[in-house]
């Protein structure tokens, strides 16, 4: 060998005789893999990680694919926040998963059949035209849809993660009682309340669109509802530091029972329905509505008509018990027919006929009916709870949801 400035100039012939290092490299991680497949295939382990991926192989071909986050790679090892897991490590009391006290959570159940992920399930099996089972997740992740697929499972581990808070719409007639309802769980510190934005609806901006509604709907009804949609979508967004949320009505009764009638009845004009549906529709597809529970305060119209009268809004002096039949009407088609739109949670019905003195002896009843399943959320993260009354779980009987 000859030194030039920097370089060697070979003369002989190399010294070796082998291959190139990518060779060996090569070789070396291919042995590497046959020894990790053949412990993949023949060991009792990695059950987790065989839902994924059919064999060693095809796990290191996909996974190079992919950004590996915390949270994907607590799914596809289950080695993470599931309760079935936590439990086995001693974080947790209790194996169950928040649908069923007697099915543990795990990362199958949360993908495959848990109802609480049913919502985000169907979407994802309407989007891709498949029905999702166990021998599909393996085809999912060397597919082009893998990256639809964990997005799923992405969202599956936030909501059950408790990242969400477990959030109920109080629904029922105008002059059910729904505020006094949520004034009722004003003495839970862990509960967020929402009361409706009526007084932003009575001004804005110094305008009171309530009242240009009802003293001319034809002229009024599209800008209130557009207005009433806004601030319920700002309600639904905002962010809460507890784990329960109480919100008085939705963007779902806005539509399906407000917006619904002023449709049926003419006093929206087709092209401002269409406006406003087009909106509705929008939102519903485009931003996460959290919706866990439905409590229905069903109301006779004649009993809501009165106290309509009693409370004496002056806004609401025009309005006729007719009017209160129909969207009596529209809250039973929906929630308790089913035979009228779609019903994005359970529903608990509460018979609030009774005056306020009764009512809330009714409200106490059901009080921890109402927050069973937030007991088990709040049991998920128990740091969390600091109630000033404790809320404790008891047999519920709820109208099960509708598959969307
Ligand atoms: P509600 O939403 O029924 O509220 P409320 O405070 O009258 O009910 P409760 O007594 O049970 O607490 O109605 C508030 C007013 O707003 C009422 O006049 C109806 C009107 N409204 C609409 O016109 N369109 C809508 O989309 C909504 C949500 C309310
Ligand atoms: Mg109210």
């Amino acid at each position: 060998m000859v030194w030039q400035g920097g370089r060697t100039k070979i003369k002989a012939k190399a010294g070796y005789d082998l291959c190139p290092v990518s060779f060996v490299r090569r070789s070396i991680r291919m042995a590497t893999l046959d020894e990790w497949d053949r412990r993949y295939v023949t060991g009792e382990t990695a059950a987790v990680t065989k839902l994924f991926f059919p064999n060693a192989v095809a796990a290191y071909r996909i996974v190079r694919k992919i950004e590996t986050t915390n949270i994907r790679t607590q799914f596809m090892t289950g080695h993470g926040g599931f309760s079935e897991y936590l439990e086995r490590f001693k974080c947790k009391d209790n194996p169950a998963c928040i649908c069923d006290q007697d099915i543990s959570e795990t990362v199958p159940h949360v993908l495959l059949e848990c109802p609480v992920f049913a919502q985000e399930r169907v979407q994802l099996e309407t989007e891709l035209g498949i029905k999702l089972e166990k021998h599909v997740v393996k085809e999912l992740m060397s597919s082009k849809q893998r990256d639809r697929f964990l997005r799923y499972s992405q969202r599956s581990y936030h909501k059950m993660a408790n990242t969400k808070p477990f959030t109920v719409f109080v629904e029922g007639n105008i002059g059910s009682g729904k505020t006094t309802f949520l004034e009722h769980f004003r003495q839970f510190e862990d509960i967020t309340l929402l009361t409706e934005p009526v007084e932003e609806w009575r001004n804005l901006r110094g305008w009171n669109l309530l009242d240009l509604m009802y003293k001319d709907p034809s002229k009024w009804a599209m800008a209130f509802q557009a207005y009433v949609s806004l601030t319920m979508l700002d309600m639904h967004r905002r962010p809460t530091t507890t784990p329960v949320k109480l919100m008085e009505r939705s963007i779902y009764s806005a539509r399906y029972c407000f917006v619904e009638h002023m449709q049926r009845s003419g006093i929206l004009h087709p092209a401002q329905f269409a406006v406003l549906d087009e909106w509705f529709r929008f939102i519903h597809t485009e931003i996460p509505i959290e919706a866990d529970l439905i409590v229905y305060l069903k109301t006779d119209p004649k009993i809501a008509y009165e106290r309509i009268k009693r409370r004496a809004r002056s806004e609401e002096q025009c309005v006729p018990l007719s009017y209160l039949e129909e969207l009596h009407k529209l809250h039973e088609d929906w929630l308790v027919n089913r035979t009228f739109a779609e019903c994005p949670a359970p529903v608990l019905v509460i018979d609030a006929d009774l005056d306020l003195s009764q009512i809330t002896e009714e409200y106490k009843k059901t009080e921890h009916q109402i927050l069973r399943k937030a007991v088990d959320v709040v049991m998920r993260s128990p740091n969390k709870l600091s109630p000033k009354k404790p809320i404790t779980s008891s047999p519920i009987k709820i109208i099960p949801q509708i598959r969307l």
